[in-house]
């Protein structure tokens, strides 16, 4: 049996990842840091598995990190921990270097002083991010691929490039079997809430509750103009806040979780370790996923329902994210098996459930 720690256990790709390797039948050590209030809601279901075991631990501290990898001997590390949001990167800068690029640092530190260095495979989380404003033109069109140069537009982005770097340099220095899956965007289900696919999909199942207790149906809402921050319905007193969003122009490559874990622990069954972009090859923008969604929920006008909101905008924006994914297809055999429409209506329809509780829909 393989043990693997995985650090971010608690986050949407832990979960995910957790779900994966106990399904290969791996002994699985996650690590979760210290909160004061729980944060294992998304590996929850596994409490009772005896291959799982969740320990503490934070990877800006060192010798915590150290005594894990000392203690259980893993056969693969699984780096997924982050401060991973974008637009808190602004805010948090420090914290987010500190986590997001140091503590990548100190598990490959840890790997290189373990005596069973050259038996520990590594996986590090890096993102499309970190090509910012930058793409490939081809008379195909413009793409990112694992030689697209890095031009990265954020405090986040810049931190994974640094983690990024320092994973190729540990390679190439210390011959330690470490990768990079150079991720585009995926969610799903379990995705954070402030991120903006599950942000719209989360305000969509929270209106629909709201209609329902109402007795309301779409057609009784009055128009309300962009400006307006409410929705009101007329003949009644009460209104809903409008969802607010920040740029609804800028284009993603959106995935679903559970695919992009298995290109991970592929990443990890090489015999060589190496880079790869892990993408659909597809682009929309945030505007299509809010026509997706709303339509999914039978709302009609995506537009009457949204916000702009200034807050939301960011000091400096990534435009344009299409990844190439033709390395990891041709090595991996990877291939995602759910694209950018189904994405949208799966998170549509659980958020909705989830308010609800209609029975009969399962979460994948
Ligand atoms: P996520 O849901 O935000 O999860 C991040 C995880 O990191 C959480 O478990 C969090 O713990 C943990 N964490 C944060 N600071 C930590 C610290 N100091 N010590 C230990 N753990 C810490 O992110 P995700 O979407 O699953 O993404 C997983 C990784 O892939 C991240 O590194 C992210 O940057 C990267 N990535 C994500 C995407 C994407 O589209 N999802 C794309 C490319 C790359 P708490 O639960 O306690 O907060
Ligand atoms: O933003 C725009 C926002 O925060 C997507 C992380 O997992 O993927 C993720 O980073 C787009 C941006 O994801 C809102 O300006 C508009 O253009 O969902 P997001 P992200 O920044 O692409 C990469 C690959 C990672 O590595 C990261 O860890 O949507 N947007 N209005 C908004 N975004 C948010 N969050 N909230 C809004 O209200």
């Amino acid at each position: 049996m393989k043990t693997a720690v995985i650090f971010g256990v608690t986050g949407q790709d832990g979960s995910y990842l957790t779900d994966l390797l106990l399904s290969e039948d791996y002994k699985v050590i996650g690590v979760a840091r210290r909160s004061s209030v729980d944060t294992t809601e998304r590996i929850d279901r596994h409490e009772k598995n005896n291959s799982f075991l969740l320990v503490e631990g934070d990877i800006t501290d060192g010798f915590c990190v150290s005594d894990i990898i000392n203690k259980y001997q893993p056969d693969e590390v699984y780096n997924l921990a982050a401060q991973s949001h974008v637009g808190t990167s602004f805010k948090q800068p420090t914290l987010t270097w500190d986590v997001t690029a140091g503590g990548c640092l100190n598990i490959l530190e840890a790997i290189r002083v373990s005596p069973r260095c050259d038996d520990i495979k590594f996986y590090q989380a890096s993102s499309s991010e970190m090509f910012g404003k930058n793409f490939t033109v081809t008379d195909y069109g413009k793409y990112q691929d694992e030689d697209t140069a890095f031009m990265p537009q954020s405090p986040y982005a810049i931190a994974k490039l640094a983690a990024h770097h320092l994973v190729r340099n540990y390679r190439d220095s210390y011959g330690i079997h470490a990768s990079s899956g150079i991720l585009f965007n995926h969610e799903s289900e379990r995705r954070g809430e402030n991120f903006v696919t599950r942000k719209i999909t989360k305000w969509i199942g929270s209106f629909v509750e709201w209609l329902n207790t109402n007795n309301l149906a779409a057609h009784q809402l009055t128009a309300t103009s962009s400006e307006n921050e409410k929705i009101y319905a007329s003949g009644h007193q009460e209104s809903f806040d409008k969802l607010r969003l920040g740029n609804l122009q800028a284009r993603r490559d959106w995935g679903h979780a559970k695919d992009y874990v298995r290109a991970m622990w592929l990443m990890l069954q090489q015999e060589e370790p190496d880079d790869y972009v892990v993408a659909t090859g597809e682009t929309h923008s945030v505007e299509e996923f809010l026509e997706y969604a709303f339509r999914h929920a039978h709302l009609g006008d995506w537009s009457e329902y949204v916000y702009i909101d200034p807050e939301f905008f960011r000091p400096a924006e990534v435009d344009y994210l299409l990844g190439n994914p033709s390395k990891a297809t041709a090595k991996l055999g990877w291939e995602p098996e759910i694209k950018f429409q189904e994405l949208a209506e799966l998170m549509t329809e659980a958020d909705i459930n989830e308010k609800l509780r209609r029975p009969g829909l399962q979460e994948v």
